[in-house]
């Protein structure tokens, strides 16, 4: 049944926008900073490194000069871990903490809120070499690098995060600089995060009493390619390991019975050390954030059938397990130029989904369209496919309010231009243009495309002008 009386966005709704550190920063050597993953990785062909990015961090102020003109109230960044500890584990960086208590200064003069990821992506380089999430010392810096921050930045901070897309680090690690080829490691080195999770969780609420601290997966729903009992099957399975192995761990402090049996069939089951099932249990979400760009589709993948789709860089795609799941395209949906399915009622379905399973309040903390926006000689971008996109999931987002979801916050990705995760500075989503390409960095200015406009008419109208 279609819900056609349309519920008004809340009052104090946080329309804002999405960043990441190593995305959009640049500044990769400055200011005491030591090198990430994403700062060593290799690149993909063609596209060009995270060195300089949108130069967020020496255009900080004029950044969020444009997001307060935009009528943004709420900012979500993520803060670099070698800003603050350059070697991951060691001193701290008093430079770093400067910078983004500078950030958090600037927005809040503004009336932005800061929505914090704590580690999206990048983790030190310097411990990578000693195993990275392979080794469990790795939690017992990330919690401390956590302390830290709760430390400094806890007084204006209200909102924090965790890990960004974790799920998506687990699923399709080539992407991202993580991950390993053998399944059970890398289930090994999820459980390491979900136990630092926890304890970050638990040592945010033990510190900061207003705080509030929620996972920050990508959540999409997976549909059956058929009505076929097998297709839905197979549905139930990604869904379980893609999406709610995730969210149950963060909320309830268990594994997801159905993900435990797919990597029980794999050997993939992670060892628990004494401690780990109290610690995961001790761990609870206020809310939940997540990032929706796309729904997903698998079909039965018999044991024995040649695959049809090999593992890809691409995070939106190619994943599959013999016996449980293939992910397939739709057929149906519309794609972006970079191959991605447009679903906005799959939003809609999927804010439903989680918020019937976990019943906490949910903000989104990543959507929007990638595409080559052209700089026109009239010195515009007129980007009407973004609007098209934003306008339509907005849709569905004041649809699921008025199903009874409790969705209190929306930060589409990107509030500038950046860097795409394995694409370069071409695939683009901000609101504001940056002048640069791959390999010309011009004058890095910054331009406000056609959906800066219309964001800010959004926000003005509290989401209804959607014109
Ligand atoms: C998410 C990540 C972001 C971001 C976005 C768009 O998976 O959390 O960091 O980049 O996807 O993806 P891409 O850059 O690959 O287009």
């Amino acid at each position: 049944m279609s819900n056609t009386k349309h519920k008004a966005f809340p009052e104090h709704f946080l329309w804002g926008g999405s960043t990441s550190a190593y995305q959009v920063e640049g500044a990769w050597n400055e200011g005491g900073k030591g090198p990430s993953v994403q700062d060593v990785k290799q690149l993909p062909e063609g596209t060009s490194d995270f060195k300089v990015a949108a130069d967020h961090y020496h255009h900080y102020q004029e950044d969020v000069a444009l997001m307060a003109e935009m009528g943004f109230k709420s900012y979500r960044f993520s803060i670099a871990w070698t800003r603050i500890v350059p070697d991951g584990d060691g001193a701290i960086n008093e430079e770093g903490i400067q910078f983004y208590q500078n950030l958090i200064d600037e927005l809040l003069k503004h009336q932005i809120e800061p929505v914090v990821t704590v580690y999206h992506f990048d983790l030190p380089a310097a411990l990578e070499e000693k195993g990275g999430w392979d080794n469990r010392e790795t939690i017992d810096a990330f919690v401390r690098y956590c302390d830290i921050l709760f430390d400094r930045f806890g007084d204006k901070v209200k909102y924090w995060q965790t890990i960004n897309e974790q799920n998506m680090m687990i699923l399709s690690g080539a992407a991202i600089g993580t991950g390993s080829d053998s399944m059970q490691k890398t289930y090994q080195q999820n459980h390491h995060m979900l136990v630092a999770q926890a304890k970050a969780m638990k040592h945010c609420h033990d510190k900061l009493a207003e705080a509030k601290i929620g996972p920050a997966p990508n959540i999409s729903i997976t549909y059956p390619k058929t009505n076929k009992p097998e297709d839905i099957q197979a549905a139930q399975c990604f869904n379980a390991l893609r999406n709610w192995l995730y969210l149950d761990m963060a909320v309830y402090g268990r594994y997801n019975h159905q993900a435990w049996a797919i990597l029980e069939a794999n050997d993939a089951l992670p060892t628990f050390e004494p401690g780990d099932e109290e610690v995961l249990k001790a761990g609870k979400a206020d809310f939940i954030a997540f990032n929706y760009y796309t729904s997903g589709t698998v079909e039965a993948y018999p044991v024995g059938e040649a695959t049809t789709d090999e593992k890809t860089a691409d995070q939106q795609k190619g994943q599959g397990i013999p016996g449980f799941f293939r992910q397939v395209p739709h057929g149906d949906l519309e794609k972006t130029e970079f191959g991605w399915e447009i679903d906005p009622i799959g939003l809609r379905i999927t804010a439903n989904e989680i918020y019937s399973r976990y019943a906490l309040p949910l903000m989104i903390t990543e959507n929007g369209l990638g595409g080559r926006d052209t700089f026109t000689e009239d010195g515009k971008v007129h980007d009407d496919y973004r609007i098209h996109y934003l306008r339509e999931h907005i849709e569905q987002m004041q649809l699921a309010i008025s199903d009874g979801v409790e969705l209190f916050g929306y930060h589409p990705w990107s509030a500038i231009d950046l860097i795409s995760t394995h694409e370069g500075f071409r695939k683009r989503y901000g609101f504001i243009y940056v002048n640069r390409s791959d390999f010309d960095l011009k004058d890095l200015s910054r331009i406000r495309k056609d959906s800066f406009y219309w964001y800010k008419d959004v926000i003005a109208s509290n989401g209804e002008n959607l014109k």
